[in-house]
């Protein structure tokens, strides 16, 4: 039942994706299938050449991960979604489909760990060349662009140094140059970022985090704007094979309906913690869009709706004062991922960017001391208070 284009963003929450099914459920059912039953040869052979709409096989389209990919659609702005098995499988399909031997790419240097290390150690076996640039300076992407580059990839706010690159600025560079411009959204969701508005091409997220909100899914997804990018994304992820199952999909558009309402709770929470690092005297720096202090405060001003739920800091004491932090929370959990109801906290140098290496991880001011926070939606107090019980074991 498509409620239409025109209404706000949190009642797109609970509505987007919904269809028509058998009973009128209010919910999409989970077809918990790997395979249909064609009416007979004829209808298998029609489904296949295309010549009717229907379901053949679930890794090439199923009913409930449908209805993700239109709320993920819908939420976005854009045409067509892919549902995929992780955010690693979203960055991989992109890239593949838009990438071949003797092309450039031009990546963001503060991306998520596993991506840098994909773009580096895997699409270079196949001559894929790249150069990280610290894309909050556009003029440094602009430097970059070669002839032959046709990706220009950015994460905003990058994992983990929250550094801010400016979306429309980067998307007319690259476009000048022939290229596309592919924004990984993770961090901030459709909630607080809409990157097709700045004129990026192609949105991508892993669904781990803020979309489906609660440390149950593994999933990603894949957004763009037009139907012939569609049939290639889709061509590369039926034949690449890492499609997201009807059970995570059924959990992460539940977890859909209160995205809104949950970004609002990760601001509201997130602002008066940074504010208290930031003044705190065992804490020497603190990152996060909210603070003015955040060197690209201004690009943040214009291209969110709100600030967010994550938040970087570097204690007085480096790491050594960091693991005391870390192995001393009681409320706030030691893990790794982001953007669930709970409060983790983690250290990127020793875990989610280990595999980029010493020196990849310096080029990109991820330093040895960084943690980072990833504000959850309890009462703010019990997350201040843990914080403080735990700051205080520094010495
Ligand atoms: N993009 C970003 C920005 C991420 O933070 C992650 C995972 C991914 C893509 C990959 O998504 P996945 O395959 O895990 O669904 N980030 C993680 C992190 O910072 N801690 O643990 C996972």
């Amino acid at each position: 039942m498509s409620h239409g284009k025109n209404l706000q963003f949190d009642s797109k929450c609970v509505h987007a994706g919904i269809g028509d099914y058998e009973f009128g459920p209010v919910v999409p059912p989970i077809y918990q299938t790997s395979t249909f039953r064609f009416k007979d040869s004829a209808h298998g052979a029609a489904l296949f050449k295309g010549e009717v709409d229907g379901y053949i096989y679930t890794r090439m389209k199923n009913p409930t991960i449908k209805a993700l990919e239109n709320a993920m659609a819908e939420l976005e702005g854009g045409h067509k979604a892919l549902g995929c098995a992780s955010g690693m499988s979203a960055v991989s399909t992109t890239l593949i489909a838009l990438l071949k031997s003797g092309d450039h790419i031009v990546c963001s240097k503060s991306v998520y760990g596993p991506t840098n290390t994909f773009i580096n150690t895997i699409l270079s076996k196949f001559g894929v060349e790249a150069t990280f640039v610290d894309s909050e300076f556009a003029e440094e992407v602009e430097k970059a662009m070669k002839p032959n580059t046709k990706v220009v990839y950015v994460e905003t706010p990058g994992n983990p140094t929250m550094s801010i690159t400016d979306l429309e600025a980067v998307s007319k560079i690259a476009h000048k140059n022939g290229a596309l411009v592919v924004v990984d959204n993770t961090f901030m969701s459709p909630a607080l970022q809409q990157p097709f508005v700045f004129g990026v091409d192609i949105v991508l997220h892993s669904m781990t985090k803020f979309l489906n909100g609660h440390a149950d899914v593994v999933g990603g997804v894949v957004v763009v704007k037009d139907e012939e990018m569609y049939l290639k994304m889709r061509k590369v992820l039926n034949q690449h094979g890492g499609v997201i199952d009807p059970f995570n999909s059924f959990l992460v558009h539940r977890g859909l309906k209160t995205l809104s309402i949950r970004m609002q709770r990760h601001c509201e929470n997130t602002l008066p913690i940074a504010e208290y690092l930031e003044k705190h005297p065992k804490v020497k720096w603190v990152r996060f869009p909210g603070l003015k202090s955040h060197p690209q405060y201004e690009i943040g001003l214009k291209q969110h709706k709100g600030h967010g739920g994550m938040i970087s800091f570097e204690l007085n004491g480096g790491y050594k004062a960091g693991e005391i932090l870390m192995n001393s929370v009681r409320f706030c959990q030691l893990a790794v991922s982001l953007g669930g109801v709970e409060t983790l906290i983690q250290h990127p140098a020793s875990m989610t960017h280990l595999t980029m290496g010493e020196e990849a991880r310096k080029a990109a001011g991820i330093t040895e001391g960084l943690i980072r926070l990833s504000v959850g939606i309890e009462n703010v107090k019990d997350i201040l208070a843990d914080l403080e019980q735990a700051l205080a074991k520094i010495s």
